[in-house]
């Protein structure tokens, strides 16, 4: 729940509590009325995320990582990108919590409690990265829309939960279905209750994948509420708008699933390459699939000053979708050369995988470390931002870092 509803609702104990101290003459505020300690929601606080996060919407809310804090591993908490489409969901009460399959291609439509999922079903953990389709749309000219991601919208938590596949067996899969679509427990912007505020999906063979997963944990623990407690689909390599948090419901369909978000020209990319700026019928548009195969440094950050003769050791992670990460190069002259870099492979497909290089630079001044995956097919980053498109999806261009050595 957002600080400012929560606020609307509280008792004069409660507010007490987020003070942090006796509201003294509490008992004469005017009925409804905020005090100025809480005016401000904290969105550091409210969703523990590191001060270096950058907001880039409040309404809905919209978080960014910058690149330093995606070092770990495994992704914490902290530095997890937010993407919001609609109002956080208000009092969730995970006790009453369900979890229904229906659509026209379901044998039989059920619905299952938590407690039912977490005890009929085995239980499988694996760490996914999840990419939201406009990661670096900041960099597109002309401009697009939508919020300005620069290289932080991209998480690989470690998630917890039953397989899709073993669900939607449970409930029957008719011979027509060819898509699933999922509903999720958060509001419209519009507060219109008839509306959803996301609702995507994706073909039956993604929805069968073992990794395919109904996660209940995240890190171990109970997913944190603004990444999608008490359930959440994860379906790793594909858009992250594919991962329906606050997950209430799952739609086997008999065709491409038409929720919201869904149609027109969300997470749709030309179908053939445009010229930028150009405009796009809705038929020459296609929905994006697997991710493209992309790159971060993580270490050091940007602007790092290192000591002539010394040599830097980067680090960072790489992903690719669907596919793994076959090979990792960096350059220090603007892509004229590359340099190979030790990658790892992955700790199960669809977990990004770490690399690391050591970099020696020939004289004092300034530098850029630039890195480039190439995936199991042979597809590169670009050096440069690819492929205009209206809504500024899948830039997957090389990441790079300054460095200057004195
Ligand atoms: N219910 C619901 N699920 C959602 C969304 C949303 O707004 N509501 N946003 C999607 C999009 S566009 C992205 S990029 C990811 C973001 O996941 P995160 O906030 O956990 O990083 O969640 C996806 N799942
Ligand atoms: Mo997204």
């Amino acid at each position: 729940m957002k600080r400012r509803d929560f606020v609307k609702k509280a008792t004069l104990g409660s507010l007490a509590t987020l003070i942090g101290a006796e509201i003294v003459f509490g008992a004469r505020m005017p009925e409804g009325y905020q005090p100025l300690a809480l005016q401000d929601p904290d969105p550091f606080k409210m969703f523990s995320k590191n001060k270096d996060m950058v907001v880039l919407n409040d309404k809905p809310w919209n978080m960014e990582a910058a690149a330093h804090l995606l070092d770990d591993d495994i992704t914490p908490n902290a530095s997890m990108f937010i993407r919001n489409n609609g109002l956080v969901p208000e009092n969730i009460d995970v006790s009453k919590w369900t979890l229904t399959i229906d659509g026209e291609s379901v044998v039989n439509k059920k619905t299952y409690t938590l407690a039912e999922l977490q005890s009929k079903f085995e239980h499988h953990t694996y760490q996914l990265t999840i990419e939201c389709g406009g990661n670096g749309r900041s960099e597109f000219n002309p401009p697009a829309q939508g919020n300005q991601w620069t290289v932080g919208a991209v998480h690989c938590a470690s998630w917890t939960g039953v397989r899709l596949r073993d669900v939607l067996k449970d409930a029957g899969i008719k011979n027509d279905a060819v898509y699933i679509g999922f509903h999720a427990a958060d509001l419209h912007l519009s507060r219109d209750a008839g509306k959803e505020a996301i609702s995507r999906g994706c073909p039956m063979a993604k929805a069968l994948q073992d990794e395919t997963i109904l996660a209940f944990k995240m890190n171990g623990e109970d997913i944190p509420f603004i990444h999608g407690h008490p359930l959440r689909l994860m379906a790793g390599g594909w858009p992250a708008s594919v991962s329906g948090k606050w997950l209430t419901g799952i739609s086997i369909r008999n065709k491409v699933h038409d929720g919201s978000k869904m149609t027109g020209d969300s997470y749709k990319v030309p179908c053939k390459p445009i010229a930028p700026g150009e405009t796009v019928k809705e038929e020459d548009l296609c929905i994006i699939e697997s991710m493209p195969v992309k790159s971060l440094i993580t270490f050091p950050k940007s602007g790092a000053m290192i000591k002539a003769g010394t040599a830097l050791n980067i680090r960072g992670h790489a992903w690719a979708g669907e596919l793994e990460v076959a090979n990792m190069e960096y350059s220090i002259d603007f892509g004229s050369t590359w340099k190979p870099a030790v990658l790892k492979k992955p700790v199960n497909r669809l977990a990004w995988q770490h690399f690391s290089a050591k970099v020696e630079f020939p004289q004092k001044g300034y530098y850029e470390v630039w890195a480039k995956a190439t995936d199991t097919k042979g597809m590169a980053q670009p050096m440069l931002v690819p492929g205009w498109n209206p809504k500024g999806y899948l830039n997957n261009a090389c990441h790079r870092i300054a460095v200057k050595v004195n």
